[in-house]
């Protein structure tokens, strides 16, 4: 396919109210997102992205530079013939990983729309050769794929088991109240953002109130190695897991809290490609990944991180940058995979937005805790342009 003409918006979207982690608080969710067009169809993608370097280094002005200087001159105008070419297109520059991934993604959903299937079936039209190999069946290998293996693309879910991420809170009250709202709403998983002063009392109050909840906390970085006693306590409270405790470029210091408490660690800020998942499978430093896809640069390396954390008996899951309606699909589509088995950070639209930018709500069945993945072409949602206007600040 030619692309042939490449959009890009930033966009300012008001959150129902502030998300605080450990490093910060937004009030609104900042993001690039970008269309990219081919024989008559649009693919979107998001990079979501914060004003200040709070999560990966990158920022709203960095994601632009990267995008207007590099990335969309080497994409414009070029012939692709499969959307994991892209990865490669862009090999030429270092990181930037978010960048990257927002036109990544818009290839991937144009090609899937070009294709006539949504996302997550098209995902079942690719195979691994090795672990760094991915490339698109022809007729011939699909016949030897089906007959002699077992390729982790196909089987695809149509719904998504998903849970809610809980900001930091001022009170305990507060944040049982908090809890109980979304309990009722059905989320069946509860993720609680943890720093230095709000860790194990908040975590013992809501197990204590919920025995049977699952429940788990990410600490977004903000512990050391010294705090090994509020771990080993941790320990104490079934937890799913603890999410990204120590420094968000460690590897080692991980692989020796995990050898001393039986809570499992999940990786999220550490993990930002397929080498970084080589090594902590090696190292054993975590025994779940959370797998963001704008976070490891597109979908071609998350297929290959899903593909080698299958193999090594690693769960995955599926993280959120509480991204649009857009970046939600595309989750969504993500999260269908086979070896995403632990509950998504996708939640309902109504937990963070009023209004979106696609033309439909992403809803919860509150029934089991669920979010169908969208059935129609590509992404499977409809943007909705006017609202992309709406909220378009550059
Ligand atoms: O660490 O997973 C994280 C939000 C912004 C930045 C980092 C993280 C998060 C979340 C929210 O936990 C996930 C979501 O609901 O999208
Ligand atoms: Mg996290």
């Amino acid at each position: 396919m030619k692309i042939e003409n490449i959009e890009l918006y930033n966009l300012s979207m008001p959150f129902i109210s502030p998300f605080k982690f450990s490093n910060g608080e937004l009030l609104n969710h900042t993001c690039l997102i970008v269309a990219v067009k081919s024989e008559g169809l649009t693919g979107w993608g998001e990079c979501p992205v914060f004003t200040q370097p709070y999560y990966t280094y990158e920022t709203i002005e960095t994601a632009k530079h990267i995008l207007q200087d590099f990335l969309i001159p080497k994409l414009l105008g070029k012939t692709i013939n499969s959307p994991t070419e892209i990865r490669d297109l862009f090999a030429f520059v270092r990181g930037h990983n978010m960048a990257k991934s927002a036109l990544d993604c818009a290839v991937w959903d144009v090609f899937a729309k070009a294709e006539n299937v949504s996302l997550s079936t098209f995902f079942s039209q690719f195979l691994f050769n090795s672990y760094d190999n991915i490339s698109r069946k022809d007729a011939k290998t699909q016949s030897l794929i089906v007959d002699s293996h077992n390729f982790s693309l196909s089987n695809t879910r149509d719904k998504v088991k998903v849970g809610v991420s809980v900001s930091l809170t001022q009170d305990i009250d507060l944040l049982l109240a908090k809890v109980e709202d979304f309990v009722n709403q059905g989320y069946q998983r509860i993720k609680l953002k943890i720093s230095p002063d709000w860790a194990l009392q908040p975590l013992q109050a809501v197990r204590k109130k919920y025995p049977d909840l699952m429940l788990m906390a990410d600490a977004n970085s903000a512990f050391t190695l010294d705090d090994l006693p509020l771990f080993q306590k941790l320990d104490d409270l079934n937890l799913i897991m603890i999410e990204q405790p120590l420094a968000y470029d460690d590897l080692l210091d991980h692989r020796y809290l995990q050898s001393r408490i039986n809570t499992p660690i999940c990786l999220d800020e550490s993990i930002n490609s397929v080498h970084d998942t080589r090594l902590s499978i090696e190292l054993k430093s975590a025994q779940v990944i959370n797998l963001k896809v704008s976070r490891v640069g597109g979908i071609t390396n998350a297929l290959e991180i899903h593909h080698l954390c299958q193999q090594a008996g690693i769960k995955l899951w599926c993280g959120g940058m509480l991204e649009s309606g857009i970046g939600r699909a595309t989750n969504l589509h993500l999260a269908s995979l086979p070896n995403f088995l632990l509950p998504a950070d996708i939640s309902a639209t109504n937990r963070y937005f009023r209004e979106d930018i696609i033309t439909s709500p992403i809803e919860l069945n509150p029934q089991d805790s669920t979010i169908n993945v969208p059935q129609n072409v590509g992404i499977g949602v409809e943007v909705d342009e006017k609202m992309i206007s709406k909220f378009t600040i550059k």
